[in-house]
């Protein structure tokens, strides 16, 4: 009797869409992030906020994935930035074709910085590459220390991890000690960030790591090329 291992065959093919991709973001000098966290933890107020800090000196595009509506696109086209809106009708995540589908759109050449904002889900977007230089993963305090030990995956493969919404601390329990023992323990090097993407609070350090990443980018790309 034949099986289909239908999970490896779909991870599969997300790989090789992931991979051309990389090329193509690594071909044009172009920072991608990944941004994944459970639904409402602030990953589109912690994106208006960093396009607010970096629109005067980067280029940037966002691509943003739901289930249903384009309300995030709305509100990130009113800061002023390119953005498309994926609908995945029911998909909790988004996959490399989903990307390489919308693409064509941005003219890459003229970018600096494209955001992924990935479809609210602490799960399943941690299995699919898209292609993406850096993920970048949002808790937030009122979801609890423990969801980065329940939920390791997603917190296992970031580069950075951003704690949102500080200016909650004095009235949820979340014990800070917890939340940077457990990440020393499942990712060490993992980067983190305490923000209040509402108040604006904490966003130099993110800023200034973004700025350092897209500086490597552009060299790596520089030494390539000579
Ligand atoms: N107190 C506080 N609230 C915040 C902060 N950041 C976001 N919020 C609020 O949290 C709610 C959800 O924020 P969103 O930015 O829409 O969250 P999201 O992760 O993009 O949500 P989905 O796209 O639906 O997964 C909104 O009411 C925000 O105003 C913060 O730093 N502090
Ligand atoms: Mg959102």
């Amino acid at each position: 009797m034949k099986r289909v291992m239908l999970n490896k065959d779909v991870l599969h093919g997300n790989q090789v869409q992931a991979n051309h991709n990389r090329m193509l973001f690594v071909q044009h000098s172009l920072l991608t992030i990944n941004v994944m966290s459970s639904p409402g933890s602030g990953k589109t107020t912690f994106l208006e906020r960093t396009i607010q800090c970096l629109k005067a000196q980067w280029r940037m595009a966002v691509i943003e994935g739901d289930l249903a509506t384009s309300l995030d696109a709305e509100r990130i086209a009113s800061c002023g930035v390119e953005v498309i809106q994926i609908n995945t009708h029911g998909a909790c995540h988004l996959t490399s074709s989903m990307i390489s589908s919308v693409l064509p759109t941005f003219d890459l050449s003229e970018l600096d910085l494209v955001v992924i904002e990935n479809v609210g889900n602490l799960v399943c977007p941690a299995d699919f590459d898209l292609g993406e230089h850096l993920r970048v993963t949002l808790l937030s305090t009122p979801e609890g220390t423990d969801k980065i030990v329940k939920y390791p995956s997603v917190f296992q493969s970031s580069d950075a991890v951003i704690l949102n919404k500080v200016d909650l601390l004095p009235y949820v329990p979340f014990d800070l000690k917890q939340f940077h023992q457990s990440l020393k323990e499942i990712n060490p090097n993992v980067a983190t960030f305490l923000v209040s993407a509402l108040k604006g609070e904490g966003m130099d350090q993110w800023i200034h790591w973004l700025q350092n990443q897209q500086a490597k980018i552009k060299k790596a790309n520089g030494r390539e090329l000579t």
